[in-house]
């Protein structure tokens, strides 16, 4: 009993020096990888006023992101390389950002949605 207490404290230590140890400009990265043709994941969620920065590669086919209302630039995301896309949202809802590179037969269904809270 008393062991696993001290486990757990000592767990928890371990997170609060990583917490610390963290730059303090850091802003949380999600990886995206695009293929033929689905973005994975296809739904990502951010908030209002949050800095998140997209970190995306390509695993199959050339694709692009591009979104106005998220102010995103046209991003070439081609395999083998990465790119980093940061997006900070101004207002919640939900926005769906269709593939903007045409990529073949599924381009058209090919979406990553980004669900923005407040
Ligand atoms: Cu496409």
């Amino acid at each position: 009993m008393t062991l696993s207490i001290s486990r757990y404290a000592a767990a928890l230590a371990g997170v609060a020096v990583l917490v610390l140890a963290a730059p303090a400009l850091a802003h949380p990265t999600v990886d995206v990888v695009a293929a033929n043709w689905k973005f994975t994941p296809n739904t990502i969620e951010m908030h209002v006023g949050e800095t998140t920065v997209l970190h995306i590669t390509s695993s199959g086919g050339v694709h692009g992101i591009q979104s106005d209302d998220l102010g995103i630039p046209q991003t070439t995301i081609a395999p083998g390389k990465f790119v980093d896309v940061s997006v900070t949202p101004k207002k919640a809802g939900t926005y769906v950002i269709h593939c903007s590179i045409p990529c073949g037969q599924g381009h058209g269904d090919m979406t990553l949605t980004v669900e923005v809270k407040a």
